[in-house]
């Protein structure tokens, strides 16, 4: 008896050493993400902030193994409420955490400031939904993005307009942001070069604005047959509400970042059917389709709601990261990075590999519109 209650003190201790050891062993990957969780366009970045978590989760379920090791990956999240400022800070914060890598920002105003301090620091970057082109234009080897860019949604769109929708007299709004203005430049770039039109009304707002009023009673004095809106949807549904509201009944033109599941939602009644016509900055071609439809039915399962738009890339851009990781043998930012740089990757959302710059390779756009307030498919294009 005496025996006995002595060795079960022992055997507690012997498995409490080898628990010890096994935590020893396995290492921590610590993912950052950074996207705005308040503020104006919070369903977005809760929606990114799922699809990252949903690929941390998959790949801790699966179970790991980088250079021989098994790993665990932890998520840490950040909100930046899509101000440059606070993007800043949320990136330097992930630096002193010592991530081994970072998915985000959502943003463009935000993703591009924050990627110095991730150069700076050595830090792997792949942003999911950050369109402007100068995120990849400034040189840095640790900015990757798994979206196509502004020049590739401003160009088709534009084309679209013309030759499509048969634009003559086209207005184009922005919300003064790099993404907002940039969208917006590049579409009337694509316009001018696919036919003779006539911008016949250039204005501008915040990201923040919700009365449109002024701006909306100059335009409809101009007739357009198109109004382009460079911003995001917390900002293009109200605006489509009020053009309602004023009797025009144009076409609405946007690029991703109104191409969500919520902009019905947010334009009351405001939208007609095919009314808007906007582009997602990816896509996949019907080969690839149940991948796609797979990862939302998942993502419904887990959330209870459905993708607003950009979660399959974010879960795709936290998988290539775990992929290079695994490839290089190691999560040690320096090491895995040129992996990450030659990756071939083959996602929900598409295969991914990345140019030079750090461009997702053979960019997809998919052109949508709304019918009876849901999202409807219109085209994959390259
Ligand atoms: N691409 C649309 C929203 C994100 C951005 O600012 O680029």
């Amino acid at each position: 008896m005496q025996l006995k209650t002595k060795l079960i003190p022992l055997a507690g201790a012997i498995a409490f050493a080898f628990a010890g050891v096994a935590a020893a062993q396995e290492q921590v990957v610590k993912i950052g993400h950074v996207a705005p969780i308040s503020g104006a366009i919070a369903h977005l970045g809760k929606d990114n902030e799922n699809g990252a978590r949903m690929a941390i989760d998959d790949l801790n379920a699966k179970g790991v193994t980088i250079g021989g090791k098994k790993v665990k990956f932890e998520l840490l999240a950040e909100d930046d409420a899509a101000d440059p400022k606070q993007g800043t800070a949320a990136a330097q914060k992930l630096v002193d955490a010592k991530v081994n890598g970072v998915i985000g920002h959502l943003n463009s105003g935000t993703t591009i400031p924050a990627s110095k301090i991730y150069h700076d620091a050595g830090i792997p970057q792949i942003s999911p939904s950050a369109t402007n082109p100068k995120y990849t234009l400034q040189g840095f080897k640790t900015a990757f993005r798994v979206v196509a860019n502004d020049g590739q949604l401003g160009g088709t769109l534009g084309r679209y307009a013309v030759q499509t929708s048969k634009a003559k007299n086209i207005a184009v709004i922005d919300d003064r942001t790099a993404y907002g203005q940039g969208v917006a430049d590049e579409f009337i770039k694509g316009a001018k070069k696919s036919g003779t039109i006539n911008i016949v009304a250039q204005e501008y707002t915040t990201d923040k604005a919700t009365d449109f009023n002024a701006i909306l009673t100059k335009i409809k004095a101009k007739n357009p047959d198109v109004v382009f809106f460079g911003g995001m949807d917390a900002v293009a549904g109200p605006m489509l509400r009020q053009m309602k509201q004023l009797g025009i009944n144009a076409k609405f033109m946007g690029g991703d970042g109104i191409c969500t599941e919520s902009l019905a939602t947010l334009s009351g009644d405001g939208m007609g059917d095919g009314q808007v016509v906007c582009a997602e900055a990816g896509g996949v071609e019907e080969s690839q389709k149940k991948g796609m439809d797979d990862f939302r039915a998942a993502y419904k399962k887990k959330y209870n709601s459905d993708v607003q738009i950009y979660a399959p890339y974010v879960y795709d851009a936290v998988m290539t990261m775990a992929d290079a990781m695994v490839k290089a043998g190691t999560a040690e930012p320096a090491k895995y990075l040129p992996v990450l740089a030659k990756i071939q990757h083959k996602g929900v959302t598409g295969n991914i590999a990345f140019d030079d710059k750090g461009d997702v390779k053979d960019g997809t756009l998919t052109l949508y519109t709304y019918k009876g307030g849901k999202r409807v498919l219109m085209a994959v294009v390259k």
